[in-house]
């Protein structure tokens, strides 16, 4: 039988490459996203090529009350979640601290924070319940190291770096395993939100090296969710060939 994930953010970069492979290694996907065109074209797109089932959920993670009535609006054979992936994330801005834009520093503390905590304490509790369940939380390099210009971005994945180990131990109980996923630069659409919508400027990040893509984060998903009932992966950092972390990079 077919496992279920849920993804979020499964509409761009990472989520989309993770509901990708995951629909090719036996397991249904909710994806979940405000974007709902982008939800259909890929529920369309994993149609034609596996037989996994795809379900669609459209709601902005920053707002509990749809969080909550989405992911209650499941019907019965989609409720029993097995793998989270609270993926949906962002950096907007890049600025010293004593320029930050307070909007933007709310955008991605909403997102990147409380976003990951509402859908985790939505899906969490039936996962006790069941005393199975996995919750991959996607970090960054960013959460390991702070770097100039990227204070509070890199304070949110501090965050779910702190969030991901506490969860671990609180669910230890219950054999719920938890993993965070730490990429460092991978191409998608980050460097566009980050740079608001300046694409040449989004280009430029990741010249002169071959980054990390979508593909790259979502094999280490797959890994983190197959291994066998009684090992988890608790922390893992995966970074391109010419960055070392979120400090050392070599470029041509
Ligand atoms: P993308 O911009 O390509 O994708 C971000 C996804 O998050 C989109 O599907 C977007 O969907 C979703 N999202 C953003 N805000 C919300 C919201 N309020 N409610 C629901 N969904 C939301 O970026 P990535 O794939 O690169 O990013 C995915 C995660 O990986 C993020 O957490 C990011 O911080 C992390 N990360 C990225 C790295 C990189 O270099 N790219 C490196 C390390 C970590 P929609 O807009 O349709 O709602
Ligand atoms: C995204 C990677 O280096 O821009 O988390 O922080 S970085």
């Amino acid at each position: 039988m077919n496992r279920i994930a849920l993804i979020t953010g499964a509409t761009s970069g990472i989520g989309r490459a993770t509901a990708l492979t995951l629909s090719k290694n036996k397991f249904d996907i909710i994806i979940t996203g405000r974007r709902t065109e982008l939800l259909e074209d890929l529920k369309k797109e994993i149609n034609d090529s596996s037989s996994e089932k795809v379900y669609i959920l459209n709601f902005d993670v920053r707002n509990k009350e749809e969080v909550d009535k989405a992911i209650d609006s499941l019907p019965t054979e989609w409720k029993d979640i097995d793998v989270l992936v609270n993926n949906a994330g962002l950096a907007v801005g890049l600025n010293h601290i004593q320029e930050g834009v307070v909007d933007d520093w709310e955008r991605m503390i909403d997102t990147n924070i409380k976003g990951l905590l509402y859908v985790s304490r939505k899906v969490a509790p039936n996962m006790i319940a069941k005393k199975h369940g996995h919750i991959v939380n996607i970090g960054s390099t960013a959460g390991k190291e702070a770097y100039e210009n990227g204070n509070v971005y890199c304070g949110t994945k501090h965050a779910v770096d702190a969030i991901s180990k506490g969860m671990r131990i609180d669910m230890l109980k219950e054999k719920i395993k938890v993993t965070a996923i730490n990429p460092g630069m991978v191409e998608t659409e980050f460097s566009i939100v980050r740079f608001k919508g300046d694409k040449e400027k989004a280009a430029k990040a990741y010249q002169g090296f071959t980054p990390l893509y979508g593909n790259d984060v979502a094999d280490a998903i797959l890994y983190a969710v197959t291994r066998p009932e009684h090992v988890c992966i608790n922390d893992m950092i995966i970074t391109a060939t010419a960055q070392a972390n979120s400090l050392y990079k070599v470029v041509d």
